[in-house]
């Protein structure tokens, strides 16, 4: 098989999203879950696809070619791909009840940490040429009184203007479109950018393989990935969107909603220009 910088293999993304979620295991801290709330988790999955296989009579030989698919998703490294676009948003959506202040989203499979800090007015790294629609998107921080929040972190990274992600596709320059952005004394922050492009589902993987099988599309609307941090309040995961951009409607991992549309005014000199602010609610 051969891979062309135009396009990357699913293998090259899936390998380093599974080494990048090991990665971060440690940061993330995982559950320490008693026996009880592991088997009342569980045994609701398994009912889950138990009831699946009775409505739908499925067979031995369809239940072989789930078994050899699952396997192909580990082998392929696609389970954090498969597990953000499939499962994730509802994940949020039930840590969310709780949650006040400016909507969040998924995560997705293709945030790194520890990225460079910015001033708060600031170009992201992006290669001299960097294809695309040039974007300035300011905002402020503020906490959920309404008062600026000085020294927060506006960590943003997004996919560049043919939808691949540095760090998971070999052509893009490490950092490319990644940065920390630190707001001002009033909470202030402009990022120059360019418009991220739709995200299309690798498709020579088994998440691919799948959504060609089942009929759908495998794309998501173009989105900025954002995590928005400051000392003692609740960090914020979010994504914002593009109006009457496609997919908006369809987005194959459902993690769009009507608060995280942008609307960028198109100026004079063909550079796109949008506000959003932030509210963060206490730790
Ligand atoms: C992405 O870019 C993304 O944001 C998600 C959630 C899943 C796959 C690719
Ligand atoms: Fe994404």
């Amino acid at each position: 098989m051969t891979t062309t910088h135009e396009s990357p293999s699913a293998a090259d993304s899936g390998a380093s999203a599974s080494e990048s979620f090991k990665a971060s295991l440690e940061r993330r801290g995982s559950a320490a879950s008693s026996s009880e709330r592991v088997a009342t988790v569980v045994t609701g999955i398994l009912k889950g696809i138990h009831d699946a296989i009775r409505a739908n009579d499925v067979t031995y030989p369809e239940f072989q070619a789930a078994k050899a698919w699952l396997i192909s998703v580990g082998e392929g490294g696609e389970w954090p791909l498969f597990m953000d676009v499939f499962v994730e948003h509802v994940v949020e959506e039930v840590a969310a009840q709780n949650q006040k202040g400016s909507k969040g989203t998924i995560e997705g499979p293709y945030y790194l940490p520890d990225q460079i800090r910015l001033p708060s007015t600031a170009t992201l790294t992006m290669r001299e040429d960097e294809a695309g629609t040039p974007l300035v998107f300011q905002g402020q921080v503020r906490d959920i009184a309404g008062d600026p929040l000085a020294g927060a972190e506006v960590d943003i990274w997004h996919a560049d203007n043919a939808g691949y992600y540095s760090g998971f596709a070999a052509h893009v320059p490490t950092g490319n479109l990644r940065g920390v952005i630190v707001t001002d004394d009033r909470g202030r922050f402009e990022i120059t950018t360019v418009q991220p492009a739709p995200y299309q589902i690798p498709h020579d993987g088994p998440t691919g393989a799948l959504i060609e099988a089942a009929g759908w599309h495998p794309w998501r609307p173009a989105h900025l990935h954002l995590m928005i941090r400051a000392e003692g309040h609740r960090t914020i995961t979010t994504q914002l969107y593009f109006a009457g951009g496609e997919y908006l409607e369809s987005d194959i991992a459902d993690a769009t909603k009507p608060e995280l549309i942008l609307d960028p005014t198109p100026e004079d000199d063909g550079t796109a220009r949008v506000r959003y602010d932030f509210e963060l609610e206490p730790a």
